[in-house]
């Protein structure tokens, strides 16, 4: 006995007795109730039921009515017990002989513990290794049965439950959020036919054109194989010698280049279906389709030195971003639209439709709206879900077909192929993330892991012993469009896959002055990165074919002359249909002008203007804006009317670059505080520099005038008041809403 009364030990309130001669006694653990899902400080939102966390279906849902509550688990209140369920009186302490003595093969409980745990990982996804995921449902505007038999397009109002992962797609599992980098779109539609997948991309269009060819494209762009260098970053020389040796690839480089490489939340930006699909009715008529997710919120970009500095002050930024605006009910929405067109229309288009490096411009074809999707649940588990969710591009439905392009054919053979090796068997349809809410009936048996158990003595068919079933839907079922087709094999191109340039220079010549600049920007910053001289000169030999300015920037910004156009793959001259298309900038969709979840910092410091500090954070509270206290330490501050404000952020925890923007409040004495403070310092300059918006109150121009922000020029974004009335909230909140206030960049930055 070492003489210590339970009741002292201090280590684990759960197991008094857990030294000397007491332990041959075990005692009773305790335990402590949970809050109540409503109860403050719950991280669940079961209260926001959609259909795939149980509750009835409302009518003019999908008739299934499944869930996850069955295979949903929670210890609260519950005996802890081994895999056999065996209750256990003690999971801390190892079975040993004597106190000291050597620990006993036979204790199982140990050695289960361990075992599983040794187990615990999982391989991660080849690409797109790290995402983050939400439920939700998708919400159908008006009947589509003239084009497609999807039920999930069947009614005006009918809602689909839908569980949505984004992700990037070089980095490995715990790699940063804020790569340059394409983002991952996938959603998988649990519709009452079964399961559709859309696994895209925030670009809508690929490196590729043909699936052979994306072992070497990942390869080129993962860490490069003999020093596992860089992680999630295509700025080195593999990646950039592959890509300039594919001009098929130009025009997506474009994209990854541009501002859509670096968004600010997965709840801002568009997503693709990129390939053309096909809907296909009833009568078997087919249309061809290009799928858009747009977000409510508007498409909005970071800046590249901002998103290197959140890399380091936050890597779980677009995670965080999203999981918090769940969480605090702002659900994230989208709304779905599709470019519909025939096989005639697209004979006649100057590019391609199989071709995946190329877009159909919304001039040509526009977008027609079909739904909306809400992401209102996150997660329980971010293993049994977001970890173990596995889309595959050949899980499509009724009503929704491919075309013949030679990307998506490898992709519908690659995803289900991934999973088996990645989840351990071909039985990963059974996980729960997978398992469909239509029935599954079918003769396929056994496997790995097998969850259902089948009943009778028939898995075969024809069969007259289990009276024919499960039996064929024909017409109602599955069909393919029948396709005719007669060609000979051959492994080539069509003639038009070969034009390689037209359209990057309709997605150059379509952006805004800002985002022209940032695409130079990024080529300079990648180019610097790689060291081999004829890979930047091929890089920009490509670029002249896209723009002669663009080409000359960027060879400017390597300290290069210019290098000759490379050479084009075909003398076909292309005639584009349209030279500019507006709505390939990201300002074509602002989104609804609110401010709703932004992140904005309210710097405090003892004695800092009561008015002004409370009168800026309601106005901004009520539009839906996130605001935090940021001081010169986490805690209280006393501001000038003796009023106490707590401070849930400090400049050195929560630098500028994790907020759309800043409040500096009126107060003498704090005010002189924070101007010898150079955090406080640098916070304004990264706000400035990363064209946000800046609010100062009386005293708080003397901050901005200490960072040596320029005040000369007008600046919509750079608000200076005597105090913090409504004009001057007006303002700043109209400035919030622009996102960003780039005609103050210059190169190199001023501040
Ligand atoms: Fe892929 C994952 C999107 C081309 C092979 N891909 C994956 C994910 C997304 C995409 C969003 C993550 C899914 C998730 O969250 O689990 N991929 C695309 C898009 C492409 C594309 C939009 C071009 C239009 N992919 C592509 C090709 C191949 C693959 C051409 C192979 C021939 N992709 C895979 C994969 C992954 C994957 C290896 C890795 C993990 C997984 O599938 O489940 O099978």
């Amino acid at each position: 006995d070492t003489g210590t009364t339970a009741a002292s030990l201090p280590f684990n309130a759960n197991k008094p007795a857990e030294y000397g001669a007491a332990t041959a006694v075990p005692i009773t653990g305790q335990h402590t109730v949970p809050p109540s899902p409503d109860a403050t400080g719950s991280t669940l939102s079961e209260t926001n039921a959609s259909g795939k966390t149980g509750g009835p279906a409302e009518a003019g849902l999908n008739r299934v009515g499944g869930d996850l509550l069955r295979v949903r688990a929670d210890g609260g209140g519950q005996v802890m017990t081994t895999n056999q369920g065996v209750p256990l009186a003690d999971n801390q302490s190892s079975l040993k002989a004597g106190l000291r003595g050597p620990a006993l093969l036979k204790d199982f409980i140990l050695r289960e513990k361990i075992t599983h745990f040794d187990h615990e990982r999982i391989p991660e996804r080849i690409v797109h290794a790290r995402g983050s995921a939400a439920h939700g449902y998708f919400e159908c505007y008006a009947p589509l049965t003239d084009i497609t038999c999807a039920s999930l397009f069947a009614e005006a109002g009918k809602r689909t439950p839908v569980f949505v992962r984004f992700s990037t797609v070089a980095g490995e599992r715990g790699s940063k959020d804020t790569a340059r980098d394409v983002r991952g779109f996938a959603v998988k539609f649990y519709t009452d036919e079964g399961n559709w997948d859309l696994v895209g991309n925030n670009m809508p269009v690929f490196f590729i054109q043909d699936a052979m060819k994306f072992p070497d494209l990942v390869h080129a762009v993962k860490p490069e194989p003999h020093h596992g260098m860089p992680q999630a970053a295509s700025a080195h020389d593999t990646f950039w010698d592959f890509v300039s040796l594919m001009p098929e690839s130009t025009h997506m480089l474009l994209w990854l280049m541009s501002d859509r490489a670096i968004p600010r939340s997965y709840r801002m930006m568009q997503g693709f279906g990129v390939h053309t699909f096909r809907f296909v009715n009833a009568q078997g008529a087919s249309v061809l389709v290009k799928f858009h997710w747009t977000p409510m919120l508007g498409t909005h970009s970071l800046v590249w030195d901002e998103a290197v500095k959140i890399s380091g002050a936050d890597p779980d930024y677009h995670r965080r971003d999203l999981w918090e605006a769940i969480e605090t009910g702002h659900y994230p929405e989208w709304e779905l639209g599709v470019q519909i067109f025939t096989e005639e229309q697209a004979e006649a288009f100057s590019f391609d439709v199989l071709d995946a490096t190329k877009i159909v411009p919304e001039e040509l074809v526009p977008i027609t709206p079909i739904g909306r999707m809400v992401l209102d649940r996150n997660p329980d588990n971010f293993f049994a879900e977001t970890e173990q969710v596995a889309f595959c591009t050949a899980h499509v439905v009724r009503g929704i077909d491919f075309t013949n392009d030679p990307l998506l054919a490898g992709r519908i053979h690659s995803y289900v192929d991934t999973q088996i090796s990645r989840l351990g068997g071909p039985n990963f349809h059974e996980l729960p993330i997978n398992a469909p809410l239509a029935a599954v009936h079918n003769n396929q048996r056994d496997g790995m892991h097998r969850q259902t158990i089948h009943r009778g003595r028939v898995a075969y068919e024809p069969n007259s012993l289990g009276g024919g079933c499960p039996f064929q839907a024909g017409a109602t079922g599955f069909v393919p469009f029948p396709e005719p087709i007669a060609a000979d094999e051959l492994r080539g191109k069509p003639e038009k896959f070969a034009e390689h340039f037209a359209q990057a220079s309709l997605f150059y010549a379509s952006q805004a002055p800002h985002e022209q600049r940032h695409i130079a920007q990024a080529f300079r910053f990648e180019l610097s990165k790689v060291t081999v001289p004829a890979v930047r000169e091929r890089v920009v030999s490509m670029l002249r074919n896209v723009s002669e300015p663009l080409a000359a920037e960027v060879a400017e910004g390597l300290g290069m002359p210019l290098p000759e156009p490379m050479p084009r793959a075909t003398a076909v001259e292309v005639k584009p249909e349209v030279d500019v298309s507006p709505a390939l900038s990201q300002l074509a969709r602002p989104g609804d002008g609110g401010i709703a979840t932004r992140q904005i910092a309210l710097l405090v410091a003892d004695q800092v203007n009561a008015d002004a500090v409370l009168a800026t954070a309601q106005a901004l509270i009520d539009r839906g804006a996130m605001v935090r206290m940021v001081g010169q330490h986490v805690g209280i501050f006393a501001a000038d009317d003796g009023t106490q404000l707590d401070a849930d952020a400090s400049l050195e925890n929560h630098p500028a670059c994790l907020f759309d923007g800043v409040i500096i409040p009126d107060g003498q004495a704090a005010i002189t505080l924070l101007s010898d403070d150079g955090r406080a310092l640098e916070f304004l300059r990264d706000q400035y520099r990363h064209a946000k918006t800046i609010l100062a109150i009386g005293a708080g121009r003397q901050l901005l005038e200490a960072a040596g922000i320029p005040l000369d020029a007008p600046d919509p974004g750079v608000i200076q008041a005597e105090q913090a009335d409504a004009r001057a909230m007006a303002a700043t909140v109209a400035a919030l809403a622009m996102h960003r206030h780039p005609e103050r960049e210059t190169d190199p930055p001023r501040v």
